[in-house]
C-alpha cells in the first residue's frame, strides 16, 4: 500500500564521517520533503526498545553498543510511497549487496555499520517516527 511518510535515521558512522550533508542532499534530490528531523544521541535502552525485534539475533549487542555511540539524525520524510521507494534509495542492508548508487552502497562500511536506516513497513514508519518526535516536531 502507498504511504506518504517514512522514518530514517543516519546512524552514527555516517555522522562521524561527515556525511550528513551529502546524504541529506541526495534524499531530497530523490523527491522526499523533510517534515521532522534532530541531532540526537540515543541511550542504550532506546536502541533496546528500538531493535527489541533483534533481541534474540548474536549480533544485537553489537548494534545496540554502535548505534549508541554517538549522535545520529532522526527524520521523517514524506513522498508518495515513501517507505518503498526510501528502501530503494537506501539499498540493501548489507552493502556489499546493495545496488550501486544507493545511500548504503556509498557510504556504509558494513552490514553492522550500514549508514542508514529505513523504515520496513508504514506501521513500523509511524512508530518509529513516534519515538524519536513530539507531535509539535513533525510539520
Ligand atoms: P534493515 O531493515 O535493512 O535496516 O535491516 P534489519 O532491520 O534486518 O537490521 C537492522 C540492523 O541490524 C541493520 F541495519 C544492521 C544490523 N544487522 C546486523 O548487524 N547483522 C545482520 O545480520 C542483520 C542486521
Amino acid at each position: 500500500m502507498a504511504t506518504n511518510r517514512t522514518f530514517t535515521m543516519l546512524k552514527p558512522d555516517a555522522v562521524e564521517n561527515g556525511h550528513i550533508g551529502t546524504i541529506l542532499e541526495k534524499i531530497s534530490a530523490s523527491g522526499f520533503k523533510i517534515v521532522a528531523m534532530k541531532l540526537t544521541q540515543i541511550t542504550k535502552a532506546d536502541a533496546e526498545e528500538f531493535y527489541a525485534v533483534h533481541n534474540e539475533r548474536p549480533f544485537f549487542g553489537e548494534l545496540v553498543e554502535f548505534m549508541t555511540r554517538g549522535p545520529i539524525v532522526a527524520a521523517i520524510l514524506e513522498k508518495e510511497n515513501a517507505v518503498s521507494d526510501f528502501r530503494t534509495l537506501i539499498g540493501a542492508t548489507n552493502p556489499a549487496d546493495a545496488a550501486d548508487g544507493t545511500i548504503r552502497k556509498l557510504y556504509a562500511t558494513s552490514m553492522g555499520e550500514n549508514a542508514v536506516h529505513g523504515s520496513d513497513s508504514d506501521d513500523n514508519a509511524a512508530m518509529e517516527g513516534a519515538f524519536h518526535f513530539a507531535g509539535r516536531e513533525m510539520f
